[in-house]
């Protein structure tokens, strides 16, 4: 269930392989993906045929080879070895082969760009589309919530059993800074069973966007949420209810990795606990660089001997892990870490029970920041070093912005369009998330709310001194008035 591995209906940008009469160059209107990339040798090799349609039950060309974030030389390396006349890349991360294409016709060149990747006016924030699904019950019926129909009948709804805290969860096909969930419920007329959305903690990733709470149901409603994430989890709190979902459509913007066409380098730990220190051996240990296995030579992370120890640790920046490499302690106890759970976020990368190792590599393809391994065994851990290999996810680069002053506001007609945040804001945060969505201008207002837009002023410019609210986040900054926005520029 990775957004790896399977995804919805999107365009994908295909190529063919030219026929030995074809020898000239060909023109290639390369997919960005994450970088900007010149593309010679596939454009020499191959030809670009255009953006056509796919259908995730009935798929466009038969074999996906590869989803690993995507490269069209990639792409046509792989399709090329298994003999495939066709590739297609699709949704920044697959690569489908086969033999034909085509058969849900031609679209729209703009239909295989991935939003806000080449041209900073493209307006951004736009839908995010899911490739699975599950939920607690009733598994087969979740799609019904990502098929992009807007039918309330339960029938074509996702809808689980009556049962005790149900719950509903679908992956992005790729990670994303997401900013808003949309949540379409089934018609009040078919509402039998206690409406488990009445009481709901809406997640991406590990992160809480939002918890809902109320007697009354709603038949829309959407929930701010400022976080990176690839996967969405609607979680009812009641003990005993069925949850109805018809649609859940997010928006945001695809975030992009550093480094992608080059081999997964080494990613940076923030900080690491454990459960608990026996001598001088650290979770630091297992995260500085040296491999050592000779915990007496260089110390090695080690918990005392209790039940179920576990080590976690925080990646500096969330990332496309692609794998973890654990050295395990050698000059004794080794044994003690050869049964546990090695887990991204709440993802279990490895579920190991086997032989006691010196080191050994976990595949481990899911974003995320949160990484822990926890001993399913009664004794003492050691890991001597953990290498984590992965993308990182690209951030803006430092802060540039440009006050611009304090301007009035309007309930009923925002200056600013869009409320991305309201959660402890500062100039930088607010700053951030704007950019992030392309926006040009961002305000901040109230001491928590961060709007962005590409005009702003319509209401009048008034004198700073009604913008003086602290910020939450930051008290030494201004974070606008009641109906008052410190408005800035992003440079
Ligand atoms: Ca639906
Ligand atoms: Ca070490």
């Amino acid at each position: 269930t990775l957004w790896h591995q399977q995804l919805l209906t999107k365009g994908a940008a295909i190529f063919g392989f030219p026929s030995a009469a074809q020898q000239s160059v060909h023109q290639c209107q390369p997919l960005k993906l994450g970088q900007q990339l010149p593309l010679p040798s596939v454009s020499a090799l191959s030809e670009a045929l255009g953006c056509y349609k796919d259908n995730h039950k009935d798929r466009d060309l038969g074999q996906l080879t590869s989803s690993i974030l995507m490269s069209h030389e990639k792409c046509y390396s792989i399709c090329k070895r298994l003999g495939l006349k066709y590739f297609g890349v699709q949704g920044g991360a697959h690569c489908w082969g086969g033999s034909t294409y085509g058969k849900h016709g031609k679209v729209d060149e703009k239909k295989c760009s991935i939003p806000c990747e080449d041209n900073e006016k493209q307006r951004c924030g736009g839908r995010l589309y899911f490739g699975n699904c599950e939920q607690s019950s009733g598994r087969s019926s979740c799609v019904f919530a990502i098929d992009e129909s807007y039918n309330q009948e339960p029938t074509q709804c996702a809808v689980t059993s009556l049962e005790g805290k149900p719950w509903w969860m679908g992956v992005l096909e790729t990670p994303a800074y997401i900013t808003k969930i949309t949540l379409l419920n089934i018609d009040q007329l078919y509402r039998s069973h206690p409406d488990a959305l009445r009481a709901v903690t809406i997640m991406a990733g590990d992160d809480v966007c939002f918890r809902y709470e109320s007697d009354e149901s709603f038949v829309k409603r959407s929930f701010p949420c400022d976080t990176v994430a690839d996967q969405i989890v609607i979680r009812s709190r009641m003990d005993s209810a069925a949850l109805t979902l018809c649609d859940v459509t997010v928006y945001g913007a695809p975030i992009r990795f550093r480094g992608v066409v080059d081999d997964a380098g080494p990613l940076r730990v923030q900080w690491c606990q454990q459960s608990s220190v026996s001598g001088n051996g650290y979770c630091e240990n297992a995260f500085d660089g040296d491999a050592n296995s000779n915990h007496n030579a260089r110390p090695c992370a080690v918990t005392i001997d209790e039940a179920t120890p576990w080590m976690s640790a925080r990646l500096e920046i969330p990332s496309l892990v692609t794998e973890i490499k654990i050295f395990n302690r050698a000059d004794c106890c080794g044994d003690g870490l050869n049964q546990f759970l090695l887990t991204l976020d709440n993802r279990v990368c490895a579920d190991y029970e086997g032989a006691t190792f010196e080191s050994k590599s976990f595949p481990c393809k899911f974003f995320g920041d949160r990484l822990r391994i926890k001993s399913k065994k009664n004794r003492a851990i050691s890991v001597c070093e953990m290498q984590v290999l992965g993308y990182p996810m690209e951030l803006p680069r430092d802060a540039k912005f440009k006050a611009l002053g304090c301007y009035k506001d309007n309930h009923k007609d925002r200056d600013l369009g869009q409320l991305v945040s309201s959660i402890l804001m500062s100039h930088e945060k607010c700053y951030s998330i704007c950019k992030r969505l392309g926006l040009k201008y961002f305000g901040v207002q109230g001491g928590a709310h961060c709007w962005g837009g590409s005009t702003y002023g319509k209401h009048g410019k008034v004198d700073e001194k009604k913008c003086s609210i602290p910020c939450e986040d930051n008290e030494r900054q201004r974070c606008g008035g009641s109906i008052f926005n410190n408005i800035f520029e992003v440079l």
